[in-house]
């Protein structure tokens, strides 16, 4: 007979387990889903030794893009005379706004007042004079700690700019890394903003040019071995507009093909593309003003076609893009689909998104990532996904037990597992 040449690993032994029968099976997976520690593969958040970049507390949680998108259209306060105003004056003009004279229900909202209340703080107070005490009085990397207990992730991946004149000397003196953070080496400079950055690697004694050419790429690459060595990302990213396209002429493909791409192969890391930005569609919002756009994801399989040794991360903005993407995860093995991002993480959305990704990829695919920006944010994302997601899960089980496969909790939690933490870190080589 055959043997399994599968992984070494045990198989889960179903047989031995008592199986769940349809009244346990919500409460286990609620139960399993509660008692895992996630993986939080992608978010803006940054380990203590990077100091200020680290953004926590409640003035910072209200003046969340998301929320300022949010307040323009329950207020008549302009952009201007908003962004004129002190850190607490637009977070009161958002608490006020979005909290206090409207009920708080979008996704982003609700998050904060689910933060408030983990903390026991008032969720409907005129101001905001005791969230702020609380917030002042914590000490940061304790407040970490206990922050990410609540959210129930292990570890939250970063988005380090090389580039960018705040971030980069901190790491170039030498940052100390911490194992509840993970570096990832971001692109957009490089891949989006050539025109702009190139002069800035030339400075810095990178031989490149303009238009790219002679020996630019050898020289991004030199730049991007570089920094591996420093900042030992576990993956490199990018996010893409929605008129991205590969292969074409233009400096961004040439800089993937002959740079980027070499340097995730000699590290041994994927590379994560997220595409279908539509940058400042409102330029007056400024962070709150992208937008998004429906990409050609021919581009994608051009680049798992040709690069077979490369591993791609992926997550697509539009919502029409996401049943193509399930269908290219059926066709490349080396492109991981990840989170529910941005405009699409809300319940509704999520839902549906997982749905098809279960129908189509079973547990072989990365559910969710939070994005966030602010420390506490993690609270609530994680809490959301956690609620939205074990009643899918359920359903798959009790699909699976009705064609004749009752399953065990033993299973539960391996799927759990493979979903929120194995698949990223075999997907990273980690
Ligand atoms: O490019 C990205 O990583 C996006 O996630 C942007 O940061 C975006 O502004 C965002 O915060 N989305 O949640
Ligand atoms: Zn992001």
């Amino acid at each position: 007979m055959a043997t399994n040449t599968a992984d070494s690993e045990p198989a889960v032994a179903d047989r031995a387990l008592p199986k769940l029968d349809h009244g346990q099976l919500g409460s286990v997976v609620e139960e399993e889903l509660a008692a895992a520690r996630f993986i939080d593969v992608h978010t803006h958040l940054f380990m203590p030794s990077l100091g200020k970049l680290g953004l926590w507390g409640i003035d910072e949680l209200l003046t969340y893009h998301y929320l300022e998108a949010e307040l323009f259209r329950s207020s008549r306060i302009t952009p201007g005379q908003y962004f004129s105003l002190s850190a607490s004056e637009k977070a009161y003009a958002i608490w006020k706004a979005l909290f206090v004279e409207n009920a708080p229900v979008s996704e982003a909202a609700r998050g904060v007042v689910r933060v408030l209340h983990a903390f026991d703080l008032p969720t409907a107070a005129d101001d905001l004079r005791e969230a702020r005490a609380f917030f002042n009085s914590q000490e940061p990397r304790a407040h970490i700690r206990r922050v990410f207990e609540l959210a129930g992730i292990s570890e939250a991946v970063m988005t380090n700019d090389p580039l960018d004149p705040e971030e980069a000397p901190l790491w170039e003196r030498g940052a100390e890394p911490d194992p509840q953070f993970r570096p990832v080496l971001r692109l957009d400079r490089i891949l989006n903003k050539w025109v702009d950055q190139w002069l800035s690697l030339n400075s810095q004694g990178y031989a490149v040019f303009r238009e790219a050419r002679g020996n630019s790429s050898a020289e991004v690459r030199r730049f991007l071995s570089e920094w591996c060595a420093r900042m030992k990302p576990v993956y490199m990213a990018v996010s893409l507009p929605d008129t991205f396209t590969f292969p074409d002429d233009g400096v961004r493909s040439r800089l993937l093909a002959e740079a980027v791409l070499p340097a995730c192969r000699e590290f041994g890391i994927p590379l994560s593309l997220m595409i279908g930005v539509r940058y400042q569609v409102n330029p007056a919002l400024r962070l709150a003003g992208d937008g998004a756009g429906r990409a050609d994801l021919r581009a994608l399989e051009h680049l798992c076609l040709t690069f077979p040794d490369n591993r791609f991360l992926v997550s697509v903005l539009s919502r029409e893009n996401q049943h193509e993407l399930c269908i290219y995860a059926r066709k490349f093995n080396n492109l991981m689909p990840f989170g529910c991002w941005w405009f699409l993480n809300n319940p509704s959305i999520v839902e549906e998104i997982t749905r098809e990704r279960l129908e189509m990829l079973g547990t072989s695919f990365i559910p969710q990532h939070s994005d966030a920006r602010i420390l506490e944010q993690v609270i609530y994302k994680w809490h959301n996904t956690r609620r939205t997601l074990a009643p899918i899960l359920t359903n798959s089980y009790r699909l699976l037990a009705e064609d004749g496969r009752p399953v065990t909790r033993a299973a539960v939690r391996r799927d759990i597992n493979r979903l929120f933490r194995d698949n990223f870190e075999r997907f990273c080589g980690m």
